[in-house]
Parts: C-alpha cells; structure tokens; sequence
C-alpha cells in the first residue's frame, strides 16, 4: 500500500524520505517525512507513525493517511459538535473506531455526557497514539466516564441493548478491510435499534470527488436513507484525505440537523472550537450540486 519515494532531485547525494498515499491511480499525495518514527502490522492492518514538518507526527493504517496533528481539529469537530449542537442533551455515547482519541476527547468535554463507550477492533491503534500522538490520545486513559473496548463495532452492537444510546459516532477506516462491516445494512440497523427514540447517527462518510470513493458515498447513503427516517450528508475540508474534500453521514429517527439545530444552547456552552461553529452547521448541509444529485439519485 506505501510507496516511499527516495527522491534524489534535490541534492545529488541527499536520499529524502517520502510518504506518499495513491488518491488515485495517477494521483499520488506525499509528505516529506522526518523521521520514520514506528512500523508494525498488527492482527488486523500495518501501521505507521511518521513526523514531517508542515503536518508535525500523522499515522497511517495499511497506507492511507488517518490523523496528522495539523488537521485532526477539522475532522473531530465535525464528527462530533454537529450531533451536540442538535441534542445538547446527549447523555450515552458510542464511538466506534477512532482508536486515535480525538472523537472520544471532543465528546468528553461535555459535562452533560454521563457515558462514552469507545469499540476500537485494534487496541495497537489506541497504544501506540498514546505513545505517540497524545494530542489525540490524552483522554483515553484519564476520564472515568469512558470505557475502551477492543472488539469489532459491528458485533458491539449486535449485542448491544435496545436504546443504550443517545448517539453513536462511527470514526471508522473506509469500507475495505477491517471498517468494511460498518457500511452495512446489518450494521445501519442494530445502530437503530440500540438508539433511543431521539438518537443519533454520525457516520464517516467518505468523499464525493474521485469516483472510487463517491461509489462508497453513494452505497453507505443508499442504505442508511432505506435505515433512518432522516438521512442527511455534510461536507468539511480535510486537507489530508484524498482530494481534501470529505463527508460525515447525519442519520436520526427524529431530529433535523437544521431545524432542530439548538444554536443558543450550544454556544452558550461556551466551547472552544478551532473548526466548528454554528453557522457552518448550517453551511455544512449545503452541499454542491453535483453532490445533490450524486445522493438524490442513489
Ligand atoms: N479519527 C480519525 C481516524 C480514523 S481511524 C479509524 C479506526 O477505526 C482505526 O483505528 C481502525 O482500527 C478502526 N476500525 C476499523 N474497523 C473497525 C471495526 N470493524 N470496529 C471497530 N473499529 C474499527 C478514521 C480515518 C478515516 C479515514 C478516511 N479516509
């Protein structure tokens, strides 16, 4: 999956190491890396931890880019803070993946939230970003209303009670490999039954931009619309994913991100976001039109 380039065209004796993810075949991103700081697989995937300059320390799973330490704020304020802003009286919370930290750490600074749940199937994720990005990491062991799990998200909620929670964030890796379980109609319907009545439904979502990906947009927003009476798509700009233009799924049996949007109470919160406010909530949900018609017509 991980092409490193040695790339000789700066100094004739100078071997620059770069990691490079393919966007698509003929497309490739690449980040000057520093040092090559950790390399394993694990029962489930490999993965990398790397410093650079511009994006400081980011990690890899089987070679697509998942956090850097640069935009991680974008991608964790808007898996969470929208669903909050809707249902400040969000008490019960499942996370599934997002081994990083970063969504369990934005959830946890909610007095208001009694109980976050975190389901991560690789526990050498969650080990190794304590070890090296604790920007993301620093809640998972500190916050006694957490509690980490080590097991697939797909059979946590196979199991789950009916009504456990009031939200469930999915922070997974894309639909091949281990996250493939989390795009499914199984999947979309035990996430609704163990909802409660005015839950919740974040899922990543994938980008709308490269027809590899769009195809996975349109499948994942085809069953969840069959799922949940209210299916709704927001975009956010993740400058590390491929093409820099990304989406979260916004699924409830009862609520409208717009017309229930509690903008008041969420802001008379008082919490600090670098990326997240409530007018681009709003302007989230307003979506380009070829999207528009990509989603209307799945
Ligand atoms: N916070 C942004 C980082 C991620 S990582 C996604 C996590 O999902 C990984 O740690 C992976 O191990 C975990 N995961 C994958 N499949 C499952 C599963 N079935 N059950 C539980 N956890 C799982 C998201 C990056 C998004 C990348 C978009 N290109």
């Amino acid at each position: 999956y991980m092409i490193k380039i040695l790339d000789k065209s700066k100094e004739e004796n100078a071997m620059d190491l770069w990691y490079t993810e393919n966007h698509q075949e003929d497309v490739k991103f690449s980040i000057k890396v520093k040092e090559h700081l950790h390399s394993e697989k694990s029962e489930f995937q490999q993965l990398d931890f790397f410093t650079s300059d511009t994006f400081g320390k980011f990690f890899t799973l089987d070679g697509l880019m998942m956090v850097t330490e640069k935009d991680e704020f974008i991608y964790h304020d808007m898996i969470t803070h929208v669903s909050m802003a809707v249902n400040p009286n969000i008490k019960r919370v499942l996370v599934i993946g997002g081994g990083d930290g970063g969504t369990a750490r934005e959830v946890l600074r909610y007095p208001g939230v009694e109980k976050v749940d975190m389901v991560e199937i690789d526990e050498r994720v969650v080990r190794l970003c304590q070890k090296f990005l604790p920007l993301t990491a620093e809640k998972l062991d500190n916050d006694e209303r957490l509690t980490l799990y080590f097991e697939d998200g797909l059979k946590f909620v196979q199991d789950a009670d009916s009504e456990s929670y009031d939200l469930i964030l999915v922070d997974s890796t894309d639909p091949i490999g281990p996250g493939e379980g989390l795009f499914t109609y199984e999947f979309y319907n035990n996430c609704k039954r163990v909802l409660s009545e005015d839950g919740i439904l974040i899922n990543q979502h994938e980008s709308p931009y490269y027809s590899s990906y769009s195809h996975e947009m349109k499948r994942s927003h085809s069953k969840i619309k069959e799922t949940f009476p209210i299916a709704k798509v927001y975009q956010f700009h993740m400058p590390t994913y491929p093409s820099g233009h990304w989406l979260f799924g916004f699924a409830s049996k009862k609520y409208d991100p717009i017309a229930d949007l509690k903008a008041d109470e969420w802001n008379a919160l008082g919490l600090k976001t670098k990326y997240y406010n409530t007018d681009i909530h709003v302007g989230a949900f307003m979506l380009p039109t070829y999207v528009k018609d990509e989603l209307e017509n799945v």
